[in-house]
């Protein structure tokens, strides 16, 4: 039985949750991270010397960084299911991965930390209106890719819609502009009909502030 290390209103850890519901693994969870603390208690900084959350147990393997779980769990089980098998379509589903994690979760990340987890007072307003700004180039390149594309990989659903799908989610609930982006529309329409986006995101309320915060992570731990 795999062990998932991490509280549900993380983008991280429901990039896990997402994953492990569309490959229907039995998984058992501990509340870590946050208001629930435990993360930098010595069994967890022996897991993940970093001290965040997701991290995950599966047998004899014990590894962090949502990404690359989500990776490791694609190409241990039910491979072609969220790993495309055809070498193009995994190319494609490996790039905008890693392009999530860079070019856009990284400037979504500090609007959501900067808006939403701190007071206005301790705002760094000079970097959010950086990081609107990239997050909103950010996504007219997504849009284009999916104005050629249904899906991050191209013809198929893959570990790249998953962790694109969080951090749009994510970046939907903040307060700042955004760019027309019809295809994004389109593609986070048909990410709604699956069930483990429902479960995993959407079933989350997105906090607006401080407070909102730390009712969610109360409420849906
Ligand atoms: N690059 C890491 C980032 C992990 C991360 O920043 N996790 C946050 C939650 S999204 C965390 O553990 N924050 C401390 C806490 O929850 O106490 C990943 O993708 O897993």
């Amino acid at each position: 039985m795999i062990t998932l290390w991490g509280r549900r209103n993380s983008g991280n850890v429901q990039k896990v949750l997402w994953a492990l519901h569309e490959l229907d693994l039995p998984h058992v969870r501990e509340r870590v991270g946050g208001s629930f603390g435990g993360n930098h208690d010595a069994d967890f900084l022996a897991m993940n010397p970093m001290g965040l959350v997701p991290v995950i147990r599966d047998g004899d393997v014990t590894m962090f960084e949502s990404n690359a779980i989500v990776r490791y769990l694609s190409a241990r089980y039910r491979p072609g299911v969220l790993r495309p098998e055809d070498h193009r379509h995994l190319a494609m589903a490996e790039q905008w991965m890693d392009w999530q994690q860079n070019a856009f979760g990284a400037p979504v990340t500090t609007i959501f930390l900067n808006t939403v987890r701190v007071t206005p007072d301790k705002r760094n307003a000079a970097a959010v209106a950086d990081a609107e700004k990239r997050a909103f180039e950010a996504l007219k390149i997504a849009d284009e890719h999916l104005s050629r594309h249904d899906w991050f990989a191209g013809p198929m659903f893959s570990f790249g819609d998953i962790v694109m799908g969080v951090f749009l989610w994510r970046y939907l609930g903040l307060d700042c502009a955004k760019p027309d982006m019809p295809h994004v529309a389109e593609w986070l329409e048909a990410l709604e009909r699956r069930e483990g986006f429902r479960l995993a995101v959407m079933d989350v309320p997105r906090a607006r502030d401080l407070a909102d915060w730390g009712r969610i992570e109360h409420e849906f731990g």
